[in-house]
């Protein structure tokens, strides 16, 4: 297992020297922000990247995300040009020495919650999906942002968009998927870079949209698209686990045995009585998850892939990025160091 971290690069108000001085910290989880999607990035951007996280005595191995440009999700003919894009990014990370590429498949929303600092009872704030909220949000108009979503549109932009998805069912959107792997996968290969793709968070269609990377059923048949180990996962146990359909001790333990997990996003929700969740803090009694049985799967079939604390509250007066701030992740990760040194001692 090596322990990662998510950084937003220079402008995070979390320093990179600080999660250096987290315990057994191995690789910075970053990408190039400046660029639109679905361009190419820079060889000097990534370099730089590069450069910063190692001077910082840390691994650029892995990029979280390479966005995928909508026209690719739409199957649209302006893809040709975004899907040889994205093989050129391939390209110039692997040569950086990155590892592992994360992306998603999601139209026009990336992760969704309603609300992104409720206050818990112990006085630490969280991310929250309730049901009866997401009942009243409109995205179309204009007033909604979220961290997790792309904040380049206009209100117009977006009704066109949504508009262009009308058309689009989940057959066609798997059929769109395939194209693209079938493009980037060789080139993966070709440079030894393993790409994950990360799960619909929460996993069901999200106002109108629709989203296929939800279940065991969908997953199977994502990895036979391209049935080759390049073609794997992002395993987020808070995406997937936010409905108790998904057993995600169960699946870590099918797809580690697999070889197919790239990495792990690590995160504890607790799943409310109608189907809502709150995010809570790692250890299993504070959420709905048993992490240590999910770890113990990881570890039974010597997991070497990456690993990171996902989404932290918001503790001891701390703001910045909901999600991503210091010092819940710190403790995540701590956590996380423990369950797995347990776990290896007791393997012998
Ligand atoms: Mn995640």
């Amino acid at each position: 297992m090596k322990l990662s971290f998510r950084w937003y690069g220079p402008e995070d108000p979390v320093k990179i020297e600080y999660i250096r001085q987290i315990p057994h910290m191995h690789s910075i989880v970053t990408a190039v922000y400046d660029v639109p999607v679905g361009e190419v990035w820079p060889e000097e951007s990534i370099l730089k990247l590069k450069k910063q996280t190692e001077d910082a005595g840390l691994h650029f191995e892995v990029i979280e995300s390479v966005p995928v440009h909508e026209d690719i999700k739409l199957g649209k003919p302006t893809r040709e040009r975004y899907i040889k894009n994205y093989q050129e990014n391939i390209r110039r990370l692997g040569k950086a020495g990155v590892k592992c590429i994360c992306y998603n498949f999601m139209p026009v929303f990336d992760w969704t919650r309603t609300q992104l600092d409720k206050v818990l009872e112990d006085g630490s704030n969280a991310l929250v999906y309730y049901r009866e909220q997401l009942e009243g949000m409109n995205p179309l108009t204009g007033e909604l942002s979220l961290p997790g979503w792309d904040s380049s549109y206009t209100k117009e932009g977006l009704k066109d968009l949504f508009a262009e998805y009308e058309k689009i069912t989940e057959e066609d959107l798997w059929e769109n998927l395939r194209y693209f792997l079938e493009q980037v996968i060789p080139v993966a290969e070709e440079m030894d870079v393993n790409m994950a793709i990360h799960p619909d968070d929460p996993p069901w269609p999200i106002f109108g949209l629709p989203r296929i990377i939800t279940c065991e059923e969908n997953i199977d048949r994502f990895l036979k698209l391209v049935d080759k180990k390049q073609n794997g996962l992002t395993l987020c146990t808070g995406s997937l686990g936010c409905t108790k359909t998904n057993d995600m001790v169960k699946l870590t333990e099918k797809y580690a045995a697999q070889g197919r997990i790239h990495f792990m996003h690590m995160r504890n929700v607790k799943i409310l009585e109608d189907g809502s969740f709150e995010e809570s803090a790692h250890p299993s009694s504070c959420g709905s998850l048993d992490m240590v049985a999910i770890m113990k799967a990881l570890s039974d079939h010597d997991f070497d892939g990456y690993l990171r604390p996902d989404h932290g509250r918001m503790i001891w007066g701390e703001t910045g990025k909901p999600g991503y701030g210091l010092y819940d992740r710190a403790l995540g990760a701590s956590y996380l160091n423990g369950v797995w040194e347990t776990l290896q001692k007791l393997k012998g």
